[in-house]
Order: C-alpha cells, then structure tokens, then sequence
C-alpha cells in the first residue's frame, strides 16, 4: 500500500516558498501520494481562493485528508496560520510529523514548533538547506520504512 502523505505549505501566509514546495512534493511523490499537491501550485496565490470552494469546505476537506495521511511533511520557513493548525491537529491524531525549516531564511522557527520534537520519530524537526531537500526526504523515508518492517 502507498503511504497517503499530507504537505503543509504556507498559502494565505504568503507564497514567497512555492518553488521550494513545488521541490518536496515533486520528491515526496516518490515515496507515496501526496494528498495535497495544489499547495505547490504555482497558480494558487496568497488569497488562496477558489470559485468553487468556501473556506469551511477546505477546512473539512483538509481535515478528512489529514486523518487519512500515514505522514505529515510541513515546510514551516514561512509561518503560517494555517500550516500550524494542521500540525497542532496532526498532533492531537498521533500523526507522525516532519517539519522542514530553512535557517537560511533568517527567520527563527517558533518554539511550538521547535519545542515540539519529540525523542522519537513522531515529531521531527529538521533544518536544511535548499539543495538538500531530496537528501534529507530520501534519509527521513528509509528510517520509517525500516520502523515499519521492525
Ligand atoms: O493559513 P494558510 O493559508 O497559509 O494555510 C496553509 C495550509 O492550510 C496548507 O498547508 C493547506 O493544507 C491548508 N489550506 C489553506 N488554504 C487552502 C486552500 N485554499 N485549499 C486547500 N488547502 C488549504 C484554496 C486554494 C484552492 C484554489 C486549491
């Protein structure tokens, strides 16, 4: 079975990373299907409209895809309301969490989300680098592949 993956990407927090994005779920698609490919959608802007949907319909949705997902992979670098809320829930369902940030960025990531790594796997934080992107998805996915077979 294909792991569901669930990307959080920032879109009405602002659209500055959507090449990065376009970058992880490209990779991402090699280890799975990824439930929310139209985060990297060049054509979604910051208001993050759509004709056809209303914001309640998106929250239900997102939320019935996050409850799905097998793995929640978060760009964080740009901060976002939205991409929290989906940690914060994806937390509350025992999901298992991987944060990316880039320090480059010169930001510093928010301790709620820094300070929520745990021990274990459940919830990573994992700085990088551009460049390093398909490295560190490659590394992150053969250490849950073995976890599944143990
Ligand atoms: O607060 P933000 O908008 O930055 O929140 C971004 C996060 O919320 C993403 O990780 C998405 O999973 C989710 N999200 C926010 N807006 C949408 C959305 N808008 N569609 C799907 N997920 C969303 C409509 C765009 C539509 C044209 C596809």
């Amino acid at each position: 079975m294909p792991l569901n993956i669930y990307f959080c990407g920032s879109i009405r927090g602002g659209r500055q990373d959507v090449a990065v994005y376009q970058k992880l779920v490209k990779a991402l698609q090699t280890y799975g299907k990824v439930l929310t490919e139209h985060v990297s959608d060049r054509a979604i802007s910051e208001k993050g409209e759509d004709a056809f949907n209303c914001d309640k319909a998106i929250h239900d949705r997102d939320l019935e895809w996050l409850q799905e997902a097998d793995v929640i992979v978060a760009e964080v670098t740009q901060p976002s309301l939205g991409v929290g809320y989906e940690l914060g829930r994806a937390v509350a369902m025992n999901k298992r969490i991987l944060c990316l940030f880039r320090p480059s960025s010169g930001r510093v990531l928010s301790a709620m989300i820094r300070g929520a790594e745990t021990a274990g796997s459940m919830f990573k934080v994992q700085d990088y680098t551009e460049e390093e992107a398909e490295k560190i998805i490659e590394e992150y996915f053969s250490t849950l592949d073995q976890e599944r077979t143990l």
